[in-house]
C-alpha cells in the first residue's frame, strides 16, 4: 500500500554512496503516500553479500542510519553493475518495527530479499508449507513468505532463472501485491511483479531509446539455458532501470516509463529488460508501451487530483476491496476476520456491544448500529469517547467494547479504551494503523486496510470502518438459520459495492454544480433517518471542517420537534430519501420541508422519478441493500464538502485548527 523503489545500473558506474542516495531520494518522493517504516538493501562492498538497513519512522531516520552505518572509502568506489531495493511500509501484518520492515529475507545469508506492497491473503498456508520444509520465520509479516518461497523454489529447481523462480512463486500467492526482489545468487539482477498494487519501470539511457515498446513474452517456464533470448536488449549498452510504485519517484531521472499490468513479471538482467506472462489470451497485447511522462512531480504525487482528499475519495472503489480482501469469500458466502476469530464465542456470550470513537469514526458506529443490533441480537451502545468518559459510564466484565479510530492514537478514544479495559471488558480495536496505541492495547481487532489517509478530513477510512463493522455483524450471524437470507443479500451487496462506488463518483461534476449554488450560503441542513442518518452527521461534519460553514445533520424524525423552524425558502437543505424501510417517513419529512417553501436537494435511488419530482435538484445513486446504502450516500457528501471548500478558497487537505491525529484530550 505504500512505496517500492528499486534501482539497477548497468555499465553506468555509480558509487554505493550514489546508489544509496538514489534509493533514499526515491523513498522521499514516495513519502507523501504515508508510511510507518522504511528499509533499503544494496550489495556489500567486498563479497556477494547484501547489506540491509531498516528503521521505524521517517525516511530521514533511515538516511541518518545509512550515514552512520554505511560509510567509508569503499562506498566511494564506482561499481559498474548494481541492484538496490528500498521500501516504505504501511503495516498490515505485524507492528511497525525493524524486524517487520522490508526488505524481508529468505535466510540469514540474504539469498533472496523482497520489498512488497499489499497483502498476501494466503500467507498462512504458504507459511505452514514452508515451515514443514524447515524454514524458520522471523517476522510477523505476510511478506516474508515471498522471500522464503522463492528460496524454496530455487533449491528445488537449480536450473531456473531468477525470473522463472519469481514467476513460479507468484503463481502460489493470493491477494494483492507489488514486489521487487533481489538475490545474492543473481547479483545485478532484479525481478519485479504486481497484482492489484501499482508498479512501473523507468528506463534511462544516454541517448534516446531505440524502441517505444518492450515485447511481452508468453509461455511456460523454460530451463535457464534456453531462456537467454527472452531479454530484449534496448540497443544502448549503458542503461539504468527503476522500479517504483509511482512516477513521482522516477521523474527526476527519466520520463520514459512502462506501467506494468497485473501478473506481469519484469526482469532486468545484463542491462536488458524482459516482461513475461505465463498465459496468453487471444486479445492480449504483444508489447508494453514505453510512455513518455509529461508531468511535474507535484502533479504525479497527487495523481490527477488537486488535493489528497479528492484522491482518497476516488480511491474508495479500491480501498473497500482491500478491507474485504482475504476476509470475504464470495464463492462460499463466508467471512473470516483473522484478528478476532478466536474471540467470537466470547463475544457471542457478552451482555452488550459498545462502539466508541470520535468524529468520523464515531459516525461509522452510528452507521452500522442498526445492522449490528439486527444480526447480533445484542444491545448495541454507540458512544462519543469524550462524552463516555465524562459520564463515567458503567462498564462490566461481560461487555465487549469496540474502539474505532483511523489513526489509532486519538487521545479520547484511547482513554476510553483504558477505562473499559480496567473494568474487565473485552477490547476490540478497529483501526487503520497497525501498531498504533489502540492496536497494541486491544485484546483483538480488525485492521481496516484502507491504506494511509493523508487528508485531514477522513473519507476512505470511514467507508472501510463501515465495511469492517458490517463484516463483523456477518461473522456474528454465521450460524443463525433465520438470518441466512439477509446475510446473502448483504454479501451480494458487498460484492457489487466497488462498481457502485465508481458509479457514484461519476456524479462529481453534478455535485460541483450544486456546490456552486451553495458555497455562498451560511448554513446547510442535511436530513435523513434510519440507515442514512449517519451520512447526515458525517456530511455535516465534512462541511463544517472543510468549508467553515455551519452545517447540521438532522434526524428527519426530529424535524417537527424543532429544526423545522429553520426551514424557509432561503435555507439550503439536503435530504436523503431512499426506497428503504423508512421511505414513507422520509417522504413525510420531505413534504414538511417543501410545504414550508424549502427547496431541498434530494439524494434518491436511480430511476426514482416519484421522489425526484419533489425537487429540481437531485442526485441519483445506485440501489443497494438498505444497510449498505450509507456507503454510497456518503460519497456525494464528501464530494460536496470538497467542492464547497475549493470554491470558498479553503485549504482542503489541512483545514484550519485541525490535526490528522488528535493526541490531546
Ligand atoms: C474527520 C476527522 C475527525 C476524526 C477524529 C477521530 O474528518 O478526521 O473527525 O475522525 O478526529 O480520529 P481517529 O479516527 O483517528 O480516531
Ligand atoms: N503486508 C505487508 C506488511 O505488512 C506490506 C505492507 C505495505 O504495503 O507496506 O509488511
Amino acid at each position: 500500500m505504500c512505496g517500492i523503489f528499486a534501482y539497477i545500473n548497468y555499465l553506468t558506474p555509480k558509487t554505493r554512496h550514489e546508489v544509496l542516495d538514489l534509493l533514499v531520494n526515491g523513498l522521499k518522493r514516495l513519502e507523501y503516500r504515508g508510511y510507518d517504516s522504511t528499509g533499503v538493501a544494496i550489495d556489500a562492498t567486498n563479497t556477494k553479500d547484501i547489506v540491509m538497513l531498516k528503521s521505524v519512522g521517517k525516511v530521514k531516520v533511515l538516511e541518518d542510519s545509512i550515514a552512520e552505518n554505511l560509510s567509508g572509502k569503499e562506498f566511494d568506489e564506482p561499481v559498474l553493475i548494481h541492484c538496490g531495493i528500498a521500501h516504505t511500509r504501511w503495516a498490515t501484518h505485524g507492528v511497525p518495527c525493524e524486524k517487520n520492515s522490508h526488505p524481508q529475507r529468505s535466510d540469514n545469508d540474504n539469498s533472496f530479499i523482497v520489498v512488497h506492497n499489499g497483502i498476501i491473503t494466503n500467507y498462512k498456508d504458504v507459511k505452514t508449507f514452508l515451515e514443514k520444509r524447515g524454514f524458520v520465520f522471523e517476522s510477523d509479516t505476510d511478506t516474508e513468505v515471498i522471500a522464503k518461497l522463492v528460496h524454496h523454489l530455487w533449491k528445488m529447481h537449480p536450473g531456473y532463472s531468477f525470473r522463472e523462480l519469481v514467476e513460479q512463486a507468484i503463481q502460489q500467492l493470493e491477494g494483492a501485491f507489488a514486489v521487487a526482489i533481489k538475490s545474492r545468487h543473481f547479483p545485478g539482477e532484479c525481478v519485479a511483479s504486481r497484482r492489484g498494487s501499482p508498479l512501473l519501470v523507468g528506463i534511462k539511457t544516454k541517448t534516446r531509446l531505440a524502441t517505444d515498446h518492450i515485447p511481452i513474452l508468453y509461455g511456460k517456464v523454460l530451463p535457464r539455458s534456453e531462456s537467454t533470448s527472452e531479454f530484449m536488449p534496448l540497443e544502448e549498452k549503458e542503461v539504468e532501470y527503476f522500479f517504483a510504485s509511482d512516477a513521482s519517484a522516477v521523474i527526476e531521472h527519466t520520463n520514459r516509463v512502462i506501467y506494468l499490468e497485473d501478473d506481469d513479471v519484469a526482469a532486468v538482467r545484463d542491462g536488458a529488460l524482459s516482461i513475461h506472462r505465463l498465459k496468453k489470451c487471444t486479445d492480449d497485447p504483444h508489447a508494453r508501451e514505453i510512455t513518455t511522462l509529461k508531468m511535474e512531480i507535484q502533479q504525479i504525487m497527487k495523481g490527477n487530483y488537486d488535493y489528497f482528499m479528492l484522491k482518497e475519495i476516488f480511491e474508495q472503489p479500491e480501498s473497500v476491496v482491500n478491507t474485504m480482501r482475504g476476509r470475504v469469500r464470495f464463492e462460499s458466502n463466508s467471512i473470516v476476520l483473522g484478528g478476532i476469530k478466536d474471540y467470537i464465542p466470547e463475544i457471542k456470550r457478552c451482555r452488550r456491544l459498545m462502539l466508541i470513537g470520535c468524529g468520523t469514526s464515531y459516525h461509522s458506529a452510528v452507521a452500522t448500529r442498526q445492522l449490528l443490533e439486527e444480526l447480533t441480537e445484542l444491545p448495541v451502545m454507540v458512544e462519543l469517547a469524550s462524552d463516555f468518559l465524562d459520564r463515567n459510564t458503567p462498564i462490566f466484565r461481560d461487555d465487549v467494547c469496540f474502539f474505532i479510530s483511523q489513526s489509532g492514537e486519538t487521545a479520547d478514544t484511547l482513554m476510553a479504551l483504558r477505562y473499559c479495559k480496567q473494568r474487565g471488558a473485552l477490547i476490540v480495536g478497529i483501526t487503520n494503523t497497525v501498531g498504533s496505541s489502540i492496536c497494541r492495547e486491544s485484546h483483538c481487532g480488525v485492521h481496516i486496510n484502507a491504506g494511509p489517509e493523508i487528508g485531514v478530513a477522513s473519507t476512505k477510512a470511514y467507508t472501510s470502518q463501515f465495511i469492517s463493522l458490517v463484516m463483523f455483524a456477518l461473522v456474528m450471524s454465521e450460524d443463525r438459520l433465520s438470518l441466512q437470507q439477509r446475510r446473502l443479500e448483504i454479501l451480494q451487496g458487498l460484492s457489487t459495492l466497488a462498481d457502485q462506488i465508481r458509479e457514484v463518483l461519476k456524479l462529481d461534476l453534478k455535485v460541483q454544480e450544486l456546490a456552486k449554488d451553495l458555497y455562498q450560503h451560511k448554513s446547510l441542513l442535511i436530513m435523513g433517518r434510519g440507515y442514512n442518518f449517519a451520512t447526515c452527521l458525517e456530511g455535516a461534519l465534512k462541511v463544517k471542517e472543510l468549508t467553515y460553514m455551519h452545517s447540521e445533520g438532522i434526524m428527519a424524525g426530529e424535524l417537527k420537534h424543532g429544526p423545522l423552524a429553520l426551514v424557509d425558502d432561503s435555507m439550503p437543505v439536503l435530504m436523503i430519501v431512499l426506497r428503504d424501510p423508512v421511505y414513507i417517513k422520509c417522504m413525510n419529512a420531505l413534504q414538511q420541508v417543501t410545504s414550508r417553501k424549502g427547496c431541498p436537494i434530494i439524494i434518491c435511488e436511480e430511476g426514482d422519478e416519484e421522489t425526484k419530482s419533489f425537487s429540481s435538484r437531485s442526485l441519483e445513486i445506485p440501489r443497494t441493500v438498505d444497510c449498505l446504502q450509507g456507503i454510497l450516500t456518503v460519497i456525494p457528501m464528501q464530494l460536496l464538502s470538497y467542492h464547497i471548500a475549493v470554491l470558498r478558497g479553503c485549504d482542503v487537505d489541512c483545514p484550519r485548527n485541525l490535526a490528522k491525529s488528535v493526541t490531546v484530550e
